[in-house]
Protein backbone atom coordinates (compact mmCIF):
# COMPACT_ATOMS: atom_id res chain seq x y z
CA UNK A 1 0.00 0.00 0.00
CA UNK A 2 2.79 2.63 1.09
CA UNK A 3 5.00 1.88 -2.58
CA UNK A 4 1.36 2.63 -4.87
CA UNK A 5 0.79 5.56 -2.12
CA UNK A 6 4.01 7.01 -3.22
CA UNK A 7 3.53 5.77 -7.23
CA UNK A 8 0.36 7.92 -6.60
CA UNK A 9 2.10 11.10 -5.20
CA UNK A 10 5.59 10.86 -7.88
CA UNK A 11 3.24 10.99 -11.03
CA UNK A 12 0.85 13.20 -12.55
CA UNK A 13 -0.98 11.04 -15.11
CA UNK A 14 -2.58 8.24 -14.49
CA UNK A 15 -3.54 5.38 -17.20
CA UNK A 16 -6.16 3.25 -15.71
CA UNK A 17 -6.98 -0.53 -16.80
CA UNK A 18 -10.03 -3.22 -16.33
CA UNK A 19 -10.64 -6.35 -17.66
CA UNK A 20 -12.44 -7.57 -21.41
CA UNK A 21 -16.26 -7.75 -20.55
CA UNK A 22 -16.10 -5.41 -17.89
CA UNK A 23 -18.88 -5.44 -15.02
CA UNK A 24 -19.88 -3.32 -12.56
CA UNK A 25 -16.97 -4.21 -10.17
CA UNK A 26 -14.65 -3.25 -13.07
CA UNK A 27 -15.96 -0.23 -14.45
CA UNK A 28 -16.80 1.20 -10.61
CA UNK A 29 -13.03 0.46 -9.92
CA UNK A 30 -11.74 2.44 -12.75
CA UNK A 31 -13.93 5.41 -13.21
CA UNK A 32 -13.83 5.53 -9.04
CA UNK A 33 -10.35 5.24 -8.87
CA UNK A 34 -10.24 7.81 -11.66
CA UNK A 35 -12.46 10.47 -10.03
CA UNK A 36 -10.96 10.37 -6.83
CA UNK A 37 -7.18 10.75 -8.78
CA UNK A 38 -8.44 13.98 -10.52
CA UNK A 39 -10.19 15.48 -6.81
CA UNK A 40 -6.49 15.05 -6.07
CA UNK A 41 -5.06 16.82 -9.26
CA UNK A 42 -3.83 14.06 -11.33
CA UNK A 43 -4.87 14.01 -14.75
CA UNK A 44 -6.45 10.31 -15.95
CA UNK A 45 -7.38 8.30 -18.80
CA UNK A 46 -9.14 5.29 -19.24
CA UNK A 47 -9.37 2.10 -21.05
CA UNK A 48 -11.35 -0.48 -21.99
CA UNK A 49 -12.04 -3.23 -25.13
CA UNK A 50 -15.69 -3.38 -23.90
CA UNK A 51 -18.52 -4.71 -24.47
CA UNK A 52 -20.39 -2.91 -22.45
CA UNK A 53 -23.41 -4.77 -22.43
CA UNK A 54 -24.35 -4.77 -18.81
CA UNK A 55 -27.55 -2.38 -18.16
CA UNK A 56 -25.85 -0.80 -15.29
CA UNK A 57 -22.23 0.00 -16.98
CA UNK A 58 -23.56 0.82 -20.58
CA UNK A 59 -23.83 4.90 -19.56
CA UNK A 60 -20.31 4.93 -19.13
CA UNK A 61 -18.91 3.36 -22.09
CA UNK A 62 -18.33 6.83 -23.76
CA UNK A 63 -15.57 7.35 -21.52
CA UNK A 64 -13.20 4.84 -22.06
CA UNK A 65 -11.06 4.49 -24.78
CA UNK A 66 -10.50 1.44 -27.33
CA UNK A 67 -7.05 2.02 -27.65
CA UNK A 68 -3.63 3.03 -26.00
CA UNK A 69 -1.75 5.79 -27.45
CA UNK A 70 -0.76 8.05 -25.20
CA UNK A 71 0.61 11.58 -25.75
CA UNK A 72 2.37 12.19 -22.43
CA UNK A 73 5.65 9.93 -21.80
CA UNK A 74 5.29 10.60 -18.37
CA UNK A 75 3.05 8.48 -16.43
CA UNK A 76 1.87 5.36 -14.43
CA UNK A 77 -0.07 2.69 -15.53
CA UNK A 78 -3.03 1.35 -13.12
CA UNK A 79 -4.59 -1.83 -13.70
CA UNK A 80 -7.78 -2.99 -11.48
CA UNK A 81 -10.13 -6.19 -10.82
CA UNK A 82 -8.02 -8.04 -13.66
CA UNK A 83 -5.81 -11.49 -12.40
CA UNK A 84 -3.37 -11.64 -15.58
CA UNK A 85 -2.23 -8.80 -17.35
CA UNK A 86 -4.01 -10.83 -20.93
CA UNK A 87 -7.43 -10.07 -19.04
CA UNK A 88 -7.00 -6.35 -19.83
CA UNK A 89 -7.27 -6.78 -23.67
CA UNK A 90 -4.26 -4.01 -24.08
CA UNK A 91 -1.31 -6.11 -23.89
CA UNK A 92 0.29 -6.08 -26.46
CA UNK A 93 -0.39 -2.06 -26.79
CA UNK A 94 2.85 -1.25 -24.81
CA UNK A 95 1.37 -0.81 -21.58
CA UNK A 96 4.40 -2.60 -20.21
CA UNK A 97 6.79 0.35 -20.91
CA UNK A 98 5.06 2.36 -18.16
CA UNK A 99 5.12 1.78 -14.04
CA UNK A 100 2.51 -0.42 -13.49
CA UNK A 101 0.03 -0.66 -10.05
CA UNK A 102 -2.20 -3.66 -9.90
CA UNK A 103 -5.26 -3.40 -7.52
CA UNK A 104 -6.93 -7.05 -7.82
CA UNK A 105 -8.92 -9.23 -5.56
CA UNK A 106 -8.88 -12.66 -7.47
CA UNK A 107 -7.82 -15.56 -6.22
CA UNK A 108 -5.80 -16.88 -9.09
CA UNK A 109 -4.10 -16.08 -12.05
CA UNK A 110 -0.15 -14.63 -12.83
CA UNK A 111 2.09 -12.15 -10.40
CA UNK A 112 2.49 -9.26 -13.22
CA UNK A 113 2.67 -5.68 -12.74
CA UNK A 114 5.36 -3.23 -10.41
CA UNK A 115 3.44 -2.29 -7.45
CA UNK A 116 0.96 -4.91 -6.26
CA UNK A 117 -2.50 -4.56 -3.97
CA UNK A 118 -3.89 -8.08 -4.45
CA UNK A 119 -6.68 -9.27 -1.39
CA UNK A 120 -8.68 -12.40 -2.61
CA UNK A 121 -10.54 -11.88 0.61
CA UNK A 122 -12.11 -8.77 -1.15
CA UNK A 123 -15.28 -9.30 -1.56
CA UNK A 124 -14.92 -6.61 -4.35
CA UNK A 125 -12.13 -4.68 -6.38
CA UNK A 126 -13.98 -1.20 -5.28
CA UNK A 127 -13.33 -1.92 -1.29
CA UNK A 128 -9.55 -1.60 -2.14
CA UNK A 129 -10.09 1.11 -3.79
CA UNK A 130 -12.12 2.41 -0.79
CA UNK A 131 -8.55 1.45 1.58
CA UNK A 132 -6.31 3.32 -0.55
CA UNK A 133 -8.32 6.55 -0.88
CA UNK A 134 -8.52 6.09 2.69
CA UNK A 135 -5.10 5.48 3.63
CA UNK A 136 -4.10 8.47 1.68
CA UNK A 137 -5.71 10.42 4.32
CA UNK A 138 -8.73 11.19 2.09
CA UNK A 139 -12.52 10.72 1.40
CA UNK A 140 -14.54 9.64 -2.02
CA UNK A 141 -16.93 12.19 -3.42
CA UNK A 142 -20.75 11.34 -3.18
CA UNK A 143 -19.90 10.31 -6.96
CA UNK A 144 -16.97 8.29 -6.32
CA UNK A 145 -18.82 6.43 -3.53
CA UNK A 146 -21.47 5.39 -5.48
CA UNK A 147 -19.40 4.23 -8.28
CA UNK A 148 -16.99 2.08 -5.64
CA UNK A 149 -20.82 0.80 -4.19
CA UNK A 150 -22.21 -0.17 -7.31
CA UNK A 151 -18.91 -2.38 -7.41
CA UNK A 152 -19.31 -3.59 -4.51
CA UNK A 153 -23.36 -4.61 -4.68
CA UNK A 154 -22.52 -6.15 -8.24
CA UNK A 155 -19.93 -8.35 -6.97
CA UNK A 156 -21.94 -9.51 -3.92
CA UNK A 157 -24.57 -9.92 -5.75
CA UNK A 158 -26.42 -6.93 -3.57
CA UNK A 159 -24.83 -9.05 -0.59
CA UNK A 160 -26.65 -12.26 -1.26
CA UNK A 161 -23.29 -14.19 -1.97
CA UNK A 162 -21.49 -13.38 1.15
CA UNK A 163 -20.98 -15.51 3.94
CA UNK A 164 -20.39 -15.05 7.63
CA UNK A 165 -16.94 -13.94 6.43
CA UNK A 166 -18.28 -10.84 4.68
CA UNK A 167 -17.99 -8.63 7.55
CA UNK A 168 -15.53 -5.99 6.01
CA UNK A 169 -17.88 -5.83 3.02
CA UNK A 170 -20.75 -4.54 5.23
CA UNK A 171 -18.35 -2.07 7.01
CA UNK A 172 -17.12 -0.83 3.54
CA UNK A 173 -20.91 -0.53 2.36
CA UNK A 174 -21.74 1.53 5.94
CA UNK A 175 -19.21 3.61 5.24
CA UNK A 176 -20.05 4.53 1.10
CA UNK A 177 -23.09 5.06 2.49
CA UNK A 178 -22.20 7.52 4.83
CA UNK A 179 -20.34 9.36 2.21
CA UNK A 180 -23.38 9.55 0.05
CA UNK A 181 -23.87 6.29 -1.97
CA UNK A 182 -27.46 5.06 -1.99
CA UNK A 183 -28.12 1.56 -2.25
CA UNK A 184 -31.63 1.73 -3.21
CA UNK A 185 -30.57 3.91 -6.53
CA UNK A 186 -27.95 1.98 -7.07
CA UNK A 187 -30.37 -1.27 -6.66
CA UNK A 188 -33.04 0.54 -9.33
CA UNK A 189 -30.01 1.44 -12.04
CA UNK A 190 -29.01 -2.15 -12.19
CA UNK A 191 -31.83 -3.79 -11.69
CA UNK A 192 -34.80 -0.86 -12.97
CA UNK A 193 -34.93 -0.34 -16.63
CA UNK A 194 -35.84 -4.07 -17.86
CA UNK A 195 -37.99 -3.76 -21.07
CA UNK A 196 -41.18 -5.11 -21.65
CA UNK A 197 -40.59 -7.98 -23.42
CA UNK A 198 -37.77 -8.71 -21.19
CA UNK A 199 -40.73 -9.55 -18.66
CA UNK A 200 -42.33 -11.74 -21.63
CA UNK A 201 -38.82 -14.22 -21.95
CA UNK A 202 -38.88 -13.84 -18.52
CA UNK A 203 -42.72 -15.34 -17.67
CA UNK A 204 -42.14 -17.71 -20.94
CA UNK A 205 -39.00 -19.58 -19.35
CA UNK A 206 -40.75 -19.70 -15.60
CA UNK A 207 -43.57 -21.34 -17.90
CA UNK A 208 -41.82 -23.65 -19.45
CA UNK A 209 -39.77 -24.87 -16.55
CA UNK A 210 -39.82 -28.39 -15.29
CA UNK A 211 -38.37 -30.40 -12.52
CA UNK A 212 -37.03 -34.22 -12.73
CA UNK A 213 -35.36 -36.10 -10.77
CA UNK A 214 -37.92 -36.04 -7.89
CA UNK A 215 -37.37 -31.95 -8.29
CA UNK A 216 -33.85 -32.10 -8.19
CA UNK A 217 -32.73 -30.61 -11.55
CA UNK A 218 -34.83 -28.01 -13.10
CA UNK A 219 -34.37 -27.02 -16.78
CA UNK A 220 -36.36 -24.51 -19.25
CA UNK A 221 -35.09 -23.65 -22.53
CA UNK A 222 -35.30 -21.09 -25.41
CA UNK A 223 -35.84 -21.88 -29.08
CA UNK A 224 -35.11 -20.09 -32.35
CA UNK A 225 -38.41 -19.07 -32.73
CA UNK A 226 -38.48 -17.36 -29.61
CA UNK A 227 -36.43 -14.27 -31.10
CA UNK A 228 -38.25 -14.15 -33.93
CA UNK A 229 -40.32 -12.27 -32.35
CA UNK A 230 -38.12 -11.08 -29.45
CA UNK A 231 -34.64 -9.80 -29.56
CA UNK A 232 -32.04 -11.69 -28.04
CA UNK A 233 -30.80 -8.06 -26.06
CA UNK A 234 -34.17 -8.70 -23.85
CA UNK A 235 -32.93 -11.59 -22.22
CA UNK A 236 -32.16 -12.08 -18.74
CA UNK A 237 -31.18 -15.14 -17.52
CA UNK A 238 -29.91 -13.99 -14.19
CA UNK A 239 -33.67 -13.22 -12.96
CA UNK A 240 -35.08 -16.76 -14.26
CA UNK A 241 -32.14 -18.56 -12.56
CA UNK A 242 -32.99 -16.19 -8.98
CA UNK A 243 -36.53 -17.55 -9.69
CA UNK A 244 -35.65 -21.60 -10.47
CA UNK A 245 -32.75 -21.76 -7.74
CA UNK A 246 -35.60 -20.40 -5.21
CA UNK A 247 -37.82 -23.72 -5.87
CA UNK A 248 -38.09 -25.74 -2.76
CA UNK A 249 -35.93 -29.16 -3.41
CA UNK A 250 -34.44 -27.73 -6.63
CA UNK A 251 -29.98 -28.32 -6.29
CA UNK A 252 -29.43 -27.32 -10.30
CA UNK A 253 -31.23 -24.92 -12.49
CA UNK A 254 -30.34 -25.06 -16.14
CA UNK A 255 -31.35 -22.98 -18.81
CA UNK A 256 -30.96 -24.12 -22.87
CA UNK A 257 -30.75 -21.98 -25.38
CA UNK A 258 -31.21 -22.74 -29.21
CA UNK A 259 -28.18 -20.15 -30.30
CA UNK A 260 -28.08 -20.49 -33.93
CA UNK A 261 -29.42 -23.72 -36.15
CA UNK A 262 -26.58 -25.97 -35.06
CA UNK A 263 -25.86 -24.85 -31.83
CA UNK A 264 -27.06 -25.24 -28.30
CA UNK A 265 -26.11 -23.58 -25.62
CA UNK A 266 -26.44 -24.60 -21.58
CA UNK A 267 -26.22 -22.69 -18.40
CA UNK A 268 -26.05 -24.10 -15.01
CA UNK A 269 -26.23 -22.70 -11.60
CA UNK A 270 -26.60 -24.32 -8.13
CA UNK A 271 -26.87 -23.21 -4.52
CA UNK A 272 -25.70 -26.30 -2.92
CA UNK A 273 -22.09 -26.10 -1.63
CA UNK A 274 -21.26 -29.64 -1.86
CA UNK A 275 -21.92 -29.85 -6.24
CA UNK A 276 -19.33 -28.89 -8.44
CA UNK A 277 -20.71 -27.52 -11.90
CA UNK A 278 -17.33 -26.63 -13.23
CA UNK A 279 -16.91 -30.52 -13.16
CA UNK A 280 -20.20 -31.53 -14.40
CA UNK A 281 -19.93 -28.77 -17.19
CA UNK A 282 -16.12 -30.23 -18.34
CA UNK A 283 -17.35 -33.61 -18.42
CA UNK A 284 -19.72 -32.08 -21.39
CA UNK A 285 -16.87 -30.28 -22.70
CA UNK A 286 -17.36 -26.80 -21.15
CA UNK A 287 -16.31 -25.56 -17.64
CA UNK A 288 -16.73 -22.87 -15.59
CA UNK A 289 -16.84 -22.26 -11.56
CA UNK A 290 -18.25 -24.35 -8.79
CA UNK A 291 -21.75 -22.51 -9.35
CA UNK A 292 -22.22 -21.27 -12.47
CA UNK A 293 -20.73 -23.08 -15.41
CA UNK A 294 -21.91 -23.86 -19.35
CA UNK A 295 -21.16 -25.63 -22.37
CA UNK A 296 -22.46 -26.11 -26.00
CA UNK A 297 -24.05 -28.78 -28.10
CA UNK A 298 -23.63 -28.44 -31.81
CA UNK A 299 -25.86 -29.60 -34.16
CA UNK A 300 -28.71 -30.41 -31.43
CA UNK A 301 -31.98 -28.79 -30.79
CA UNK A 302 -33.32 -27.88 -27.34
CA UNK A 303 -35.11 -30.71 -26.98
CA UNK A 304 -32.52 -33.28 -27.40
CA UNK A 305 -30.25 -31.87 -25.18
CA UNK A 306 -33.07 -31.65 -21.98
CA UNK A 307 -32.82 -35.24 -22.78
CA UNK A 308 -28.77 -35.47 -22.03
CA UNK A 309 -29.23 -33.03 -19.44
CA UNK A 310 -31.51 -35.29 -17.30
CA UNK A 311 -29.60 -38.56 -18.27
CA UNK A 312 -26.02 -36.79 -17.85
CA UNK A 313 -27.76 -35.30 -13.60
CA UNK A 314 -29.22 -38.57 -12.65
CA UNK A 315 -25.48 -39.93 -12.06
CA UNK A 316 -24.66 -36.57 -10.47
CA UNK A 317 -27.53 -35.83 -8.18
CA UNK A 318 -28.00 -39.18 -6.25
MN1 LIG B 1 -14.48 -7.91 -9.23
Amino acid sequence: MEKIIQAIKKHSTFYIFGHIDPDGDCIGSQLGLARFLNQIGKKTYLYSKGKFERQEIKQFQNRFAETFAPADKEGAVIIVDCSTAERTGFENEGIDRFPTVVIDHHSSGEVFGDFRLVKPQASACTMLILDLIEAMGEKPSKEVAELLMLGLCTDTGFFKHLTETGAPAFEAAAKLTSYGASPNKIYFDVNGNKKAATLKLISQALERATQYLDGKLIITYETLEDYETIPRECRDIDTVYLLLLATGGVQVAASVKEDDPDKVTVGLRTRCENIDLGSAAALLGGGGHKKAAGFKVMNSNAEAVVKLLVEHFSKILV
